[in-house]
């Protein structure tokens, strides 16, 4: 277990609990799902609820599982490639499958995903998407003028243009990035109640982004507020260093890590503010997950990281492709606030 556990137990007014373990707690509370990161795939012969590998190398030894659980009691279902769990305010979902090396036949799988994962969320009665993580390999490999990562793009667009028509008021945080082994992982949270999806004062809006990144733009909001009873959280999406749509300081990892801090920072302070909700800057972020290119910079966005959170902060770092080439880093992190 990391030393560093906030104790945010017994706040059954927030409906999930995330944690990044070690292991597997002999038992846990009710569990909605469990992402293991590493080089080798580990994962339990038999689980009720969603369990997926992400082929991504570990920086640091120690946690490599990001564990949702529950206070509430959990239902768990299965249709077809998709495997869900439910409590009674939000729905935790996964999609698994092989990733097909052929760019047409991936972008077919992404948009089958998508159009299957928002069927589900339709019909067992959680239609808000409240965060989003998408994992595949190769997302930097190009073929015909267009990378893996802009063929993602489409085929997620797509199937959320099906459902939601061309409306971006839908969208909620996300995540998307290149793992070494392994499938298409493609993980959710989705409330019975909408989130409120938020934009960076710094940054274009990803769905709004010009065509260079790709025929069709990303679809995802920059972070998702979720109220609870007595606590507040913000789901931050994959954050780097971007000013607008454009990438800063190529080949320095410590100015793209200030500038990936300091988008971060203005997305807290403008929730902040404009939602009135009480966060306060970086102590409020409670778990972040660092992305990391090239393993020679992680002493040093480490070092910088220890520094700057606060001491119940849980921290994975994994090696992993970002979707642009010249972007070394890319961080999404959780803050939280207690509304009394
Ligand atoms: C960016 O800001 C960096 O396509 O779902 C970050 C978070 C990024 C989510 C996605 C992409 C996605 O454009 C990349």
């Amino acid at each position: 277990m990391s030393p560093k556990r906030p104790d945010i137990r017994g706040v059954a007014s927030y409906p999930v609990r995330l944690d990044y373990v070690q292991q597997m707690p002999a038992s846990a509370q009710a569990v909605l799902g469990e992402i293991h990161f590493g080089t080798s795939p580990a994962l339990p012969d038999s689980t009720l609820a969603p369990a997926a590998w992400i082929g991504m190398p570990l920086l640091d030894g120690a946690a490599h599982i990001e564990l949702w659980t529950s206070e509430q009691p959990v239902v768990a279902g299965r249709t077809g490639p998709l495997t869900f769990a439910r409590n009674r305010d939000q729905l935790f979902g996964c999609f698994a499958a092989d990733s097909p090396a052929d760019f047409a036949t991936f972008e077919a799988r992404i948009q089958e995903a998508y159009a299957r994962l928002l069927t589900l969320i339709d019909s067992e009665g959680y239609p808000h998407l409240l965060r989003m993580w998408n994992y595949f390999p190769g997302i930097g490999e190009r073929e015909g003028g267009v990378d893996r990562y802009m063929v993602f793009s489409r085929g997620r667009y797509q199937a959320l243009e099906a459902h939601y028509g061309k409306l971006n008021r839908w969208l909620p945080a996300a995540s998307a990035v290149g793992s070494r082994h392994g499938g298409i992982v493609i993980y959710f949270l989705a409330g019975r109640a909408p989130g409120q999806h938020r934009e960076n004062p710094r940054q274009m809006s990803a769905y709004c982004y010009p065509p260079q990144y790709g025929p069709k733009s990303p679809s995802f909001a920059r972070a998702t507020l979720v109220r609870g009873a007595d606590r507040d959280c913000l789901y931050i999406s994959g954050t780097a260093s971007i000013i607008g749509h454009e990438s800063q300081h190529p080949d320095d990892p410590a100015a793209q890590l200030e500038e990936t801090l300091t988008n971060i920072k203005a997305l807290v302070d403008s929730a902040a503010v404009e939602e009135r909700v009480r966060f306060n800057g970086f102590a409020s972020l409670t778990h972040l997950k660092v992305y990391i290119r090239r393993p020679r910079d992680f002493p040093l966005i480490r070092a910088r990281l220890d520094a700057l959170l606060a001491q119940h902060a849980q921290c994975l770092y994994l090696e992993a492709e970002i979707c642009r080439p010249e972007l070394l880093l890319e961080i999404e992190a959780v803050a939280m606030a207690t509304t009394a």
